[in-house]
């Protein structure tokens, strides 16, 4: 069978939205603007600029472009140093032995990300050649809920859209999957979206056999 499964990397692979929310957090009081975790849930599988506009859509003055790329920029810094910190310890729980049941059946895995930081997101994980193809926001012009990173990831592998299975944490992440033509398995965050074809709350609670009747169906 050809089929391919494509990871989200942050919120599916390891739990980087912590630190996501960290340095939106520290920027957001550096500049005298609220910010708080359910503000930080609408950045989630979101562009870096996109979310961003999110975080200013409470500041109480308007920021030029250059401003706006600076304080892009600066929480790209606090972020990073955040991240240094992950080891292989922090992939989530189930994710290792799914790849590895992957790989022993011949399903292609790919990581399909909208984040520019998954190159050492993924070295310091101990995953950068885990992977037969990665795409991530270093490659694509759109983001989440468009569908260019899983067909971009998805032609890297050569297997066909209707073939592939997507793993995703976010809202804008199941959009742009099923923009692919492509089925979703909703985890985390994205357990309760009724519009993925499939949920589990975590990847430790799929079962290799109810997962291996829905790649070959
Ligand atoms: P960066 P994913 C996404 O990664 C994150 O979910 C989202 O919160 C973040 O804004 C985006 O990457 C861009 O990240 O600033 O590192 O380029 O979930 O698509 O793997
Ligand atoms: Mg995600």
């Amino acid at each position: 069978t050809k089929a391919a499964v494509i990871f989200d990397l942050d919120g599916v692979i390891v739990s980087t939205d912590d630190c996501h929310y960290k340095a939106w957090k520290r920027l957001a009081d550096e500049e005298g603007i609220y910010f708080d975790k359910e503000i930080n849930h609408r950045l989630r599988g979101v562009s870096r600029m996109e979310s961003l506009a999110i975080v200013l859509e409470r500041a109480n003055r308007p920021y030029t472009m250059e401003e706006q790329q600076a304080l892009a920029d600066r929480k790209n810094a606090y972020y990073r140093e955040l991240i240094q910190e992950l080891t292989p310890e922090h992939i989530l729980p189930g994710v290792r032995p799914l790849l590895e049941r992957l790989k022993q059946h011949g399903i292609k895995i790919a990581i399909g990300s909208s984040s520019k930081n998954s190159p050492l997101i993924l070295e310091r994980l101990g995953l950068a050649d885990e992977f037969d193809a990665v795409v991530d926001g270093n490659a694509i012009k759109n983001s989440k809920p468009h569908p260019e990173v899983f067909l971009r990831a998805a032609e890297k592998l050569g297997v066909p859209a209707a073939q592939c299975v997507v793993v995703e944490d976010a809202d804008a992440g199941v959009e742009a999957a099923l923009a692919a033509g492509m089925r979703v398995i909703g985890v985390g965050t994205a357990a309760s979206n009724e519009r993925a074809t499939w949920t589990v709350a975590s990847l430790a609670d799929l079962s290799w056999e109810d997962l291996a009747k829905f790649l070959a169906a």
